[in-house]
């Protein structure tokens, strides 16, 4: 079949919209018709040309929704007509890793869908004849795109394509790393560092679970309104402290509970670490630095009680908890809506990249 498509051919350059030929789902495979991508930094990076993994040409996108249009021989889970989210951490419910619960990372399509192909080694999309490669297993870049089964969180069908496409990612990553990564409990205190895409929904999972004291930090003053929205409690912009670790330690009475670094910088990481509480506090990053940054603190930071984590997709396992955070959102238990800032059809989908850049979206979504 045909499909539009914004077409990835080089790096650095804009996407171009392009009709592309799709094969349809093989084995274990399911055709999936896109309604709504987001956009977002992960999108941008690789086009970029900074992502060491980014492989060219491929359709990107990793944070859609949208409807089954077909299956491929013997998957049991999905039938056309269901409504799904793609996910670029899939859930096999079988390799070690899905039956180990101290992990979400899946690792039964990892290497494939790495190397911009189906688990059987090839793509489905092609151009005048030219072989076009998936990306993080999604491709939600496309009218339509196939992934595996395990790819795909089914969900309800009274939900809007143009809103819980962003639990594809973005939401997920932030509540995620709340609920199922820090397990944070109620009462606690935590600082948020980064206040865009990520770290609003990291705020709004810490109201969600009820924390009693949760501060924000952002270089931008204008994130202090929208923090505030979503649950913060307290804002602090780093430009108007010297020592901001020493001012967030007596803001938070000795340290937090909890810290969440949002932006990918690793000087902010330390600074996450170091003002967490001695003794039990701790720091999970989210933010993914450049490639070949590395990370530092004094080793007796971690020797006092401090832990340093990691969260990929908020810890969350696609097709069990993605269901679940849609509900969530369906029932009025977090918000969304507000942090749709613009939405454009697929041919000026550049522009989303461009507001990104610009620091003037939170959230740019595209509707087919
Ligand atoms: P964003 O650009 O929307 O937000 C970053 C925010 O950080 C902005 O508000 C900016 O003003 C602020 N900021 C920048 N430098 C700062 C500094 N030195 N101190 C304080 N604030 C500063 O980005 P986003 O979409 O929220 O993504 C955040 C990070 O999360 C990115 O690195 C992205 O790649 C990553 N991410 C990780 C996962 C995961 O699973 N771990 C998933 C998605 C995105
Ligand atoms: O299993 O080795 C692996 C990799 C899992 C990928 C996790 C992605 C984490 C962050 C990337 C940003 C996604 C938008
Ligand atoms: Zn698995
Ligand atoms: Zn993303």
């Amino acid at each position: 079949m045909k499909t539009r498509a914004a077409v990835a051919f080089e790096a650095g350059k804009p996407l171009e919209i392009v009709e592309l030929d799709l094969e349809g789902p093989q084995e274990g495979e399911v055709l999936v018709e896109i309604m709504a991508t987001g956009v977002c930094h992960t999108d941008a990076f690789t086009l970029s040309g900074d992502d060491p993994e980014g492989a060219f040409p491929a359709v990107l996108g990793h944070e859609g929704a949208g409807i089954v249009r077909e299956v491929g021989k013997g998957v049991t889970s999905l039938e056309p007509g269901d409504h799904v989210i793609p996910l670029y951490t899939a859930e096999c419910r079988q390799c070690e890793y899905c039956l180990n619960p101290k992990t979400n990372l899946c690792q039964k399509v990892r290497a494939t869908q790495g190397k911009g192909v189906m688990p059987n080694g090839t793509s489905r999309f092609s151009y005048k004849g030219e072989k076009i490669l998936h990306y993080m297993g999604t491709s939600t870049f496309s009218n339509f795109t196939v992934l595996p089964e395990i790819s795909l969180a089914k969900v309800r069908k009274d939900a809007p394509f143009d809103k819980i496409c962003y639990i594809g990612c973005g939401v997920t990553t932030g509540i995620g790393a709340v609920m199922f990564t820090a397990k944070v409990e109620p009462n606690s205190t935590a600082v948020v560092f980064g206040l865009g895409g990520i770290g609003l929904n990291v705020l709004q999972g810490l109201r969600l679970i009820g924390a009693r004291q949760i501060v924000g930090v952002d270089i931008n003053p204008a994130r202090e309104a929208l923090g505030k929205q979503f649950g913060m409690t307290h804002f602090v912009n780093p430009r108007d402290h010297d020592d901001l670790v020493g001012h967030l330690v007596e803001l938070t009475g000795g340290g937090a509970d909890y810290s969440f670094e949002c932006i990918g910088n690793v000087d902010v990481m330390r600074d996450a670490l170091e003002c967490v509480h001695k003794g039990w506090g701790e720091s999970v990053i989210i933010g993914v630095a450049p490639a070949g940054a590395e990370i530092q603190t004094r080793p007796f930071q971690l020797v006092t009680g401090r832990v340093w984590r990691g969260s990929a997709f908020g810890g969350a396992r696609g097709r069990t908890d993605v269901p679940k955070i849609v509900d969530m959102y369906m029932d009025g238990r977090i918000d969304i809506d507000s942090l749709i800032t613009h939405k454009m059809p697929l041919e000026d989908i550049n522009k989303a990249f461009d507001l990104m850049h610009e620091g003037k979206s939170i959230r740019s979504v595209v509707e087919f």
